[in-house]
């Protein structure tokens, strides 16, 4: 384990929505993951270093000690089969919704079992069979949208915001399944190792985002 504290986010809006924060603490990466192709950063501070890594990777590299603590989106946790990591603090961040989503002229088929396209494989089998509904999950890896427009599934669970996507692939949101927010995680044994780094950035951020 390093001795620098290793913060490990994505690139695009949690990166964007997380930097404002961890100024607060005076932590500035050095350069911007949108210019720069490495994939660690420096910041001003020489005991705290950022990693780039892509949104659903983030538990992953938490929980093996790869980076002590991470920020990344509920969906992504909701989503993660790893054997845990500490979620100490919701950041309030990168908000959107996880909704169920369908044709505005529905399509539905009512003899078959739905059919619905996803990246959220677990949570959509969680979702569906907590209400007792047969459904066929079809797992994919992006533009969820464009699923039902295409017949591939009759509806998606996929994440909205402005709702402007859905809108413009003809679709509308069906049920909301939940509120969805960035959070802070923390690897277990970095938690124990480097105690007091870790609760000063947590309860500094508590601060920041007004939860305590
Ligand atoms: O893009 P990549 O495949 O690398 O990974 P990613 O999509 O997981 O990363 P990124 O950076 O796109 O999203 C990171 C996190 O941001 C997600 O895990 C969410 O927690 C959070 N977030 C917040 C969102 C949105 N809002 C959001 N609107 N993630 C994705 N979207 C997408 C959504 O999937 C849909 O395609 O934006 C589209 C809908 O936006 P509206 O505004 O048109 O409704
Ligand atoms: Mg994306």
């Amino acid at each position: 384990m390093s001795d620098k504290l290793i913060i490990a986010v994505s690139k695009g809006r949690i990166f964007r929505e997380a930097m404002p924060l961890l100024a607060e603490l005076d932590i500035t990466p050095a350069e911007d993951p949108e210019e720069t192709r490495k994939l660690i950063l420096p910041t001003n501070n020489p005991d705290v270093e950022l990693i780039i890594v892509r949104a659903s990777d983030v538990p992953t590299y938490v929980e093996y000690s790869a980076a002590d603590i991470g920020i990344v989106g509920g969906d992504v946790l909701m989503e993660y089969a790893g054997n845990g990591v500490y979620e100490p603090l919701d950041l309030g961040i990168a908000r959107c919704r996880m909704v169920v989503a369908a044709p505005k002229e529905g399509r539905k088929k009512f003899n078959n079992r739905l059919r619905v396209a996803t990246k959220y494989v677990n949570t959509t089998r969680d979702y569906f069979a907590a209400r007792g509904r047969q459904v066929e999950i079809i797992k994919l890896y992006g533009s969820m949208e464009l699923a039902p427009v295409m017949g591939l599934a009759d509806q998606i669970v996929d994440l909205v915001d402005t709702g402007n996507t859905l809108k413009a692939n003809g679709l509308e949101t069906v049920e909301t399944i939940c509120e969805i927010s960035s959070r802070l995680i923390v690897n277990k044994a970095a938690m124990k190792i480097k105690h007091n780094a870790i609760k000063t950035i947590i309860e500094k951020l508590a601060r920041v985002t007004g939860k305590k």
